[in-house]
């Protein structure tokens, strides 16, 4: 069974790590369509959040606690750089994680594709997942607010870590996201999918970037595989991070009926560009309803690895069900 998923970082990765869990690696691959509008450019090396999120969570080196960057992490070099004064400091640079970013950042001068160069990462951690970046091409999220100089446009690590997502957000922006193309074996992957799957990550930032890449969305609705969503909304409210803040942004409550309605029905043609057959909603919001999709509520909560695998499981059965 080939399964494709659309994921972001933390809560993307917790799925995966339970997806990977639940599917038998003899006769099934896991390919994940991961999220490059977080990157950026840091102290002249390229930084990959969401990629690296993955890698390290499926690859054991994730610290569980944070939830990014690395087990057993020092920060000598970001206290050398405070020390210089030299911006931004607001970014948590560890060591560890340093040697990343510095094998990827001479990767890419050398002219590697961000899709080689993760496939080289990939080598050491062997995450047990072919993970692709949306595209090879740059795409930076970057969120439009309103400072007492008039409106800006600041980059999203900033908006998400400087400011905490405090700062009311007017708009994303995904700069690039219209020149971009699937990185290589994207659409490939959507297309020999036996399911697709769209985790739980943030709808806007994660998500949505990875269907801003121009034949992303449409290659998802004309794949023969169905496709099921899993809520990244709990109960009104999403489990970590700030998806709230970025659905409020633009105009989407923070409910698992109104995200599944912002994702849309597969259904029913129409313009409406919908994406979903089925959408799996926590236990507690089983009154949930979403216009020709089917919604099936099971404990969405992933406590633990265990939890996130019986997620995954009810993911997979659903969308056996919407084969039938
Ligand atoms: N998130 C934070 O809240 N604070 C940080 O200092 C921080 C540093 C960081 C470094 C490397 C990395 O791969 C991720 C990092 N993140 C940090 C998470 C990052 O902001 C992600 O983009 C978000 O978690 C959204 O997925």
């Amino acid at each position: 069974m080939n399964v494709v998923t659309l994921a972001g970082g933390i809560g993307g990765a917790r799925f995966l790590r339970g997806l990977r869990a639940t599917v038998d690696p003899r006769s099934s691959t896991i390919t994940v369509i991961g999220n490059t509008g977080d990157d950026l450019t840091l102290h002249g090396l390229r930084v990959c959040p969401d990629l690296d999120t993955v890698m390290y969570t499926l690859g054991g080196g994730i610290d569980e606690e944070r939830g990014w960057g690395r087990a057993d992490e020092t920060w000598q070099v970001k206290e050398e750089l405070a020390a210089y004064g030299v911006e931004p400091a607001w970014f948590g640079l560890g060591d560890r994680d340093v040697a990343t970013h510095l094998v990827r950042t001479r990767m890419l001068d050398a002219g590697y594709p961000l899709s080689a160069v993760t496939e080289a990462l990939c080598v050491r951690w062997s995450p047990g997942v072919r993970l692709l970046p949306m595209s090879d091409d740059r795409v930076e999220t970057h969120v439009l607010v309103d400072l007492p100089e008039g409106r800006r446009a600041i980059h999203f690590q900033e908006w998400w870590i400087k400011h905490g997502a405090r700062l009311p957000a007017a708009g994303f922006v995904p700069v690039g996201a219209e020149d971009a193309t699937p990185a290589p074996g994207v659409l490939a992957a959507i297309a020999a999918a036996d399911v697709i799957l769209v985790a739980p990550s943030n709808p806007v930032v994660s998500i949505g970037v990875i269907l801003a890449v121009p034949g992303i969305r449409d290659a998802i609705r004309s794949a023969a595989a169905p496709v099921v969503g899993l809520s990244p909304i709990v109960g009104g409210a999403p489990v970590r991070g700030m998806a709230d803040a970025c659905l409020a942004a633009i105009g989407v409550d923070s409910s698992a009926a109104a995200v599944g309605q912002h994702y849309g029905a597969r259904a029913g043609g129409g313009g409406g560009g919908g994406l979903l057959d089925g959408w799996l909603v926590h236990d507690g919001d089983a009154d949930t309803t979403v216009p020709e999709v089917r919604v099936l509520a099971v404990p969405l909560l992933m406590t633990d690895p265990a939890a996130a695998a019986a997620m995954a499981r009810a993911a997979l059965d659903l969308a056996a069900d919407l084969s039938r």
